[in-house]
This record gives structure tokens, C-alpha cells and sequence, in this order.
């Protein structure tokens, strides 16, 4: 059946900040208590919807989530009115609720793991929302995160919801970014390649020393279970761990796949000749590797630039395109590179670049903004349609974030309980927008 890869960008949230809450992202740690541009970043984030969406691509829209969290500060110990919980907890733990104040759900790449319908055995799309254990600001994502795509995905004939795995590090699950499909067309069987960071269940394996190693093995295993994906269309390689200590803290910022192209770098995966050997033969027909050596590009390079933290897109035209983020060309080493693979056409036909500083600064590329479901054409019927990026919603969105939303934030600013208002009005109207009913608990 024809089918065709859907984007579904996560819209940034108006309390947008840098807070420094993720250890083993280097961005993050970077720029903490830089202030953020809360207005700038949604708009940035549009703008690489709207283009895609121009291009031919099926761009969907994922809505942010309910920030500041007062339902998890109240989980927490804090009390009273709405107001007066924000306020004490601005005092006594105003890291805490800086955590409960994270837009980090605009990485949708985070949001789930997706199987396609023509790889799982009961024929329908899987969605398993991501527990995030690892860090507390990402573990309170997953149960609105489940809501917004039930919204979005609603159809029970086609698409099937899972809950988040058990919310324990044993099964740290961070979603797509260590997940990519391979295929030689979309609505055909494909190959799901999880990759992870360590077991949680057998310590004879390495991990790394420095920072956490977010996903484990098990979860790989669990979610594989869970859509019902068969072992000869299945590949679980694990993330070399020496790259997580260099600042690598998920799959998506060393190698991206699409179709039949793997595009990474030399130093991604532990027993890197094996994996791709795996890959080779399961995917029976063509498969190519572009790998890139460390000599042209380092690791701290990959993750300064975030090169791999790319889209790469199959354009209507049959074309093959690379989304980069600026931060590519700044990098003359990453910029030769991409010149020269670009002259050598090795696969990758063109590439494009997005600003997306706002959403970068905090250690998201353009691949970690968006969610990939493969959708056949009677799926693509199924789902809200409001979500869908179009003129209209372009200029909606747009229009929507200059009236709601700030353009600066700084820590202290996530104590104004004015904020608090601004955003559950903003959300308010954008569930109407985007026709996703009470999706937030300030709803129910
Ligand atoms: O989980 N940053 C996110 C970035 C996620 C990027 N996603 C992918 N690679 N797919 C994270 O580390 C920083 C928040 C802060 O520090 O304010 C943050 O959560």
C-alpha cells in the first residue's frame, strides 16, 4: 500500500527557558540561565513546518504541554491556591520548579516510538508514549504526551495507545530519537533499528562513565514486544558509550536513517561492523552506509553542530534531503564535510538550512522537533486534520503566539503568576485550534 512519512513537530511552549536541566546534554548545562526567547523559538519551529509542509512533505502539528505543572508541585507537597503553590515553591525549591516549568516537550522526537501499521502483526500503527525517566523535567511529559496523541491519532481501527513503560530506570525509554526505520518503501515491511545505552538487567556490558545512559536494552525490547514487531525485522544495536561521555545523549545526535540510507558517524555504535552487517542482511536489497570518519568530523564537532541531528527526507520529487540546522554552516570542518558529500553524491541529493537557535541552545536539532509516523492514505484520512500544517494554520499559529507569548524569560520569571495565566490561556484556545478537546489537566 502507498504510504508516505508524516513529520509531527512538537509547537514550543510560551514558557520556553534555559534551566540547565539536563545533565549529559551539553547545550543544556552551556546555557543555563541564558535568557530565552520563548516567541522566537515557536516561530522558528513553524517556520520548519511551514517549509516542509510547502515542500509536499505531510507536516503535522504536536501541542506543547501544561506549564507551569501546579498538578505535579502539588504531587510535590506544595498547597493552596494555584498561585501560592507556584509562589512556595519559588522559594523553597526553585529548581524544582523550573523543572515544572520546562518546555521540553517541543522535542517530539521524545514524545513516543511509532511503528508503522505494515510492520506490526496486527496491521495497525503503535504508539508507546516515553516513560524519560532519566530526567525528572521529561518523566512528568508522558501521560498529557499520551493525551495529545490519542487527539491526534484517534481512529481505534488503525491506531493503537499504549501507556509509557514502568517508570523506573531499569526501563528508561526516550522514544524515537533512539529509534529509526528502515525500508524500501514506506507502505512496505520495514526494519525498526532501536538503539540504546546500556542494560539495565546484565552489567557484563559496558556503559558509559561520565553522564547517564538514558535508554536501556530492555525497553528496546519491551516497546518491540509491545507493537508486535517480528525478530527477522528487528535490530537492537547499543550506542557506543564512550560518545554518551562525550555529550551524545541519544542516538539522533550521531546517525540518522531514512528508507534505505544510514547516515552517521564512524564512532556511533559499539560493534559498529556488526550493526550495519545486521542491517545489510535484514534489509535485503539495497542499504547504504554514509559514515563519516573522525578525521573529516569529530564527535565533539557532531555535537556542537548537531549535524546528525538532521531530517532526512524523501522529497515528492524522489529526491533525498538533509534539514540542517545553521549551526552546520558555522562549523567549517561539519560545512566541508557536507560540501563534499553533497559533490561526491553519495545518496544525499541537497540540503536545507533552518534556523533554530532557540530550540538548539538547549541542545534540539531539527530532529529532535519532530515525531516520524509513516501513514498509509486511509491512516492519513484518520487523523485530526486540524493538526495538519496548512496556510490557514500557519498563519493561526503565528498569529496565536504573538498574542500569547513573551519574548524573554529568565529564571526568575517562572515565579510571576501572571505567566501561569498567559499559558493556560494560550492553551486554551490551542486546544481548540487544533481540536484536541481538554488535553490539559487545567481543563478537567
Ligand atoms: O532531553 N533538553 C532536551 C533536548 C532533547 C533533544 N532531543 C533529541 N535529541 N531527540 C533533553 O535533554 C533541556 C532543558 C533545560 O535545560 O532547560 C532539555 O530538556
Amino acid at each position: 500500500m502507498k504510504a508516505v512519512e508524516a513529520n509531527f513537530d512538537g509547537l514550543v511552549g510560551p514558557t520556553h527557558n534555559y534551566s540547565g536541566l539536563s545533565f549529559g546534554n551539553v547545550a543544556s548545562a552551556k546555557n543555563q540561565s541564558v535568557p530565552s526567547n520563548p516567541k522566537q523559538a515557536a516561530k522558528q519551529g513553524l517556520a520548519k513546518m511551514k517549509a516542509l509542509s510547502d515542500m509536499g512533505m505531510v507536516q503535522g502539528v504536536l501541542a506543547p504541554q501544561e506549564r507551569p505543572d501546579v498538578k505535579t508541585l502539588r504531587q510535590l507537597g506544595f498547597t493552596g491556591s494555584d498561585k501560592a503553590v507556584i509562589e512556595q515553591a519559588a522559594k523553597q525549591a526553585p529548581k524544582v520548579l523550573a523543572a515544572c516549568c520546562s518546555a521540553s516537550s517541543m522535542w517530539t522526537a521524545n514524545a513516543a516510538t511509532v511503528s508503522p501499521s505494515a510492520d506490526t502483526a496486527d496491521g495497525k500503527i503503535h504508539f508507546t508514549p516515553a516513560n524519560l525517566t532519566n530526567k525528572f523535567h521529561r518523566s512528568i511529559e508522558h501521560e498529557v504526551t499520551g493525551r495529545i496523541l490519542k487527539a491526534t491519532f484517534a481512529d481505534s481501527r488503525y491506531f493503537v495507545h499504549h501507556p509509557a513503560l514502568p517508570a523506573v530506570e531499569h526501563f528508561g525509554d526516550e522514544g524515537a530519537a533512539n529509534h529509526t526505520r528502515f525500508c524500501h518503501q514506506y507502505g512496505e515491511q520495514g526494519i525498526e533499528f532501536f538503539v540504546y545505552g546500556r542494560h539495565a538487567f546484565d552489567s557484563r556490558y559496558p556503559a558509559p562513565k561520565k553522564f547517564p545512559a538514558r535508554h536501556t536494552f530492555e525497553a528496546c525490547e519491551a516497546v518491540a514486544r509491545l507493537h508486535q514487531l517480528e525478530n527477522d525485522s528487528l535490530v537492537i544495536a547499543q550506542q557506543n558509550p564512550d560518545v554518551i561521555d562525550q555529550g551524545v545523549f541519544h542516538n539522533d545526535v550521531i546517525a540518522v536513517g531514512n528508507k534505505d540510507i544510514l547516515f552517521c558517524h564512524e564512532q556511533a555504535f559499539l560493534n559498529q561492523r556488526g550493526v550495519y552487517d545486521e542491517l545489510n542482511l535484514k534489509m535485503s536489497g539495497e542499504f547504504k552506509v554514509i559514515e563519516v570518519p573522525t578525521s573529516a568530523v569529530s564527535v565533539e564537532d557532531a555535537v556542537t553542530s548537531y549535524l546528525f541531528n538532521s531530517q532526512l527526507l524523501a522529497l515528492p520529487s524522489g529526491e533525498t534531503l538533509l534539514v540542517l540546522p545553521e549551526e552546520c554552516r558555522n562549523n567549517p570542518n561539519v560545512w566541508a564535510y557536507v560540501q563534499q558529500m553533497l559533490a561526491e553524491k553519495r545518496g544525499i541529493d541537497k540540503v536545507q538550512i533552518f534556523d533554530l537557535t532557540q530550540s538548539m541552545a538547549n541542545g534540539g536539532g531539527p530532529a529532535c522537533l519532530r515525531l516520524r509516523v509513516v501513514l498509509n492514505e486511509q491512516e492519513q484520512q484518520a487523523v485530526n486534520p486540524a493538526t495538519l500544517m496548512s496556510d490557514r494554520l500557519f498563519t493561526r499559529l503565528n498569529d496565536w503566539v504573538d498574542s500569547h507569548y513573551r519574548d524573554s524569560l529568565v529564571e526568575s520569571d517562572l515565579a510571576d503568576p501572571l505567566l501561569l495565566e498567559e499559558s493556560r490561556s494560550a492553551l486554551d484556545e490551542l486546544t481548540k485550534i487544533l481540536d484536541l478537546g481538554n488535553a490539559y489537566p487545567f481543563q478537567r
